[in-house]
């Protein structure tokens, strides 16, 4: 399974085209357009997104609606382009790639920050929720939630979607939102921007995506490459994260258990894990266990107070240039980084198993299951 963006922030369209989804997969499109609709959400967004409605547009490897094994081509039309029109900016803002891209492609400010722009997330967010489409015909599910915002803890207290549903900030923990909000508001007003914490969760991963033998096919550098591929992500954690850094490894090491009386189609094959301090992936590979990815979002760079900068004709000091801009995009990112990891788990399944279409995908899955079992 792989994929390529294309798109500017305010050009005419973003595409992806996204290769090696099984064929036999039914095309939800209201699913996609549900997590395009919740990245475009959440307390702390800026005026473009009343601008933008984004729904997903299938121009190719589709048939009746479903998929043919044929690259799938994802369309989003930018409802506020007017690219051509838009001048230079005179002064790069620190902490967007204004100043090092311009110079490495030595190009206007524009060029670069047009590609660079977070608007690149709509597409892919697109490209996750397809690949979701084949995780979710073999029973996995992915959870994307905020667990901090602006230094405001809001630790889980439940796992019901219908509570992140409800919540302005995407968190499951109703008693936090309301400073959250408060938080958010106070930013706004001061000229400045919030970052946080985001964490997904899938459940129902077979033992065995993900390999020991290669660096580069571990599932947990697999997944925190994709992870902070995703603009203003700064760190990503895997279960335990940094934490482990900090205990001794009686406090780390998650212990085995054997229950034979749980059923035997359960994909752990009645090996138990009491604690998942190692966030469901061991030496690269999943455990069947929930995977458990964490990520840290900076505030937006682009501040309404304008940061110091220089005007880059004259080299004289000069604030940075303002357009408008989120005061907090947290909230979308726990949308974006929750199908940023799907489509990564997805891309792990169809290696491990044959997806040339979803029977097969079905069908090799069950007869890997058949050969563990015998362990
Ligand atoms: C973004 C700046 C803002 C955001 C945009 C990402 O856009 P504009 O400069 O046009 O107001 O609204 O995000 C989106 C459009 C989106 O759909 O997420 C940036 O600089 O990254």
């Amino acid at each position: 399974l792989r994929t390529l963006t294309a798109g500017e922030s305010h050009g005419s369209a973003l595409t992806a085209i996204v290769e090696g989804i099984p064929a036999g997969v039914t095309l939800d499109r209201a699913f996609i357009d549900r997590e395009l609709e919740r990245r475009q959400g959440g307390y702390g967004r800026g005026k473009r997104q009343k601008l933008e409605t984004d729904r997903i547009f299938i121009d190719s490897g589709t048939f009746k609606g479903v998929s043919t094994g044929a690259p799938i081509t994802l369309r989003l039309i930018n409802n506020d382009a007017k690219l051509e029109r838009l001048s230079e900016p005179a002064a790069p803002r620190g902490g967007h790639v204004d100043l090092a891209g311009s110079i490495s492609y030595q190009t206007g400010i524009r060029q670069v920050l047009e590609r660079a722009s977070a608007r690149e997330t709509a597409v892919r967010v697109a490209a996750g929720a397809l690949a979701r489409l084949v995780l979710r015909e073999v029973g996995i599910t992915v959870f994307g939630y905020v667990a901090e915002l602006g230094g405001i803890a809001a630790p889980p207290l439940s796992r019901d979607v219908a509570v992140r549903d409800a919540s302005p900030v995407y968190t499951l923990n109703p008693e936090a939102d309301a400073a959250i909000v408060a938080a958010i508001d106070a930013a706004r007003e001061a000229g400045d921007t919030l970052g946080g914490v985001v964490e997904t969760i899938v459940t129902g991963c077979p033992i065995g995506l993900g390999s020991h033998v290669q660096p580069d096919r571990r599932l947990d550098a697999r997944l925190a490459c994709a992870v902070m591929g995703v603009q203003a992500i700064k760190g990503v954690e895997i279960g335990l994260g940094f934490e482990a850094a900090r205990r001794p490894g009686s406090k780390v090491m998650d212990p085995i258990r054997y229950e034979p009386e749980h059923d035997a189609d359960d994909r752990r094959y009645g090996f138990r894990r009491p604690s998942n301090n190692a966030g469901g992936i061991e030496g690269g590979t999943s455990n069947g266990e929930p995977i458990v990815v964490r990520a840290a979002k900076k505030p937006i760079s682009t501040l309404a107070s304008r940061g110091p900068s220089i005007n880059m004709a004259t080299k004289a000091e000069s604030p940075a240039t303002y357009e408008r801009s989120d005061v907090c995009a947290v909230p979308a990112a726990s949308v974006i980084v929750e199908n940023v990891v799907g489509f990564e788990i997805a891309a792990a399944l169809l290696e491990r198993f044959d997806g040339s279409s979803l029977d097969s995908l079905r069908a090799t899955m069950a007869a890997v299951h058949a050969l563990n079992r015998e362990k």
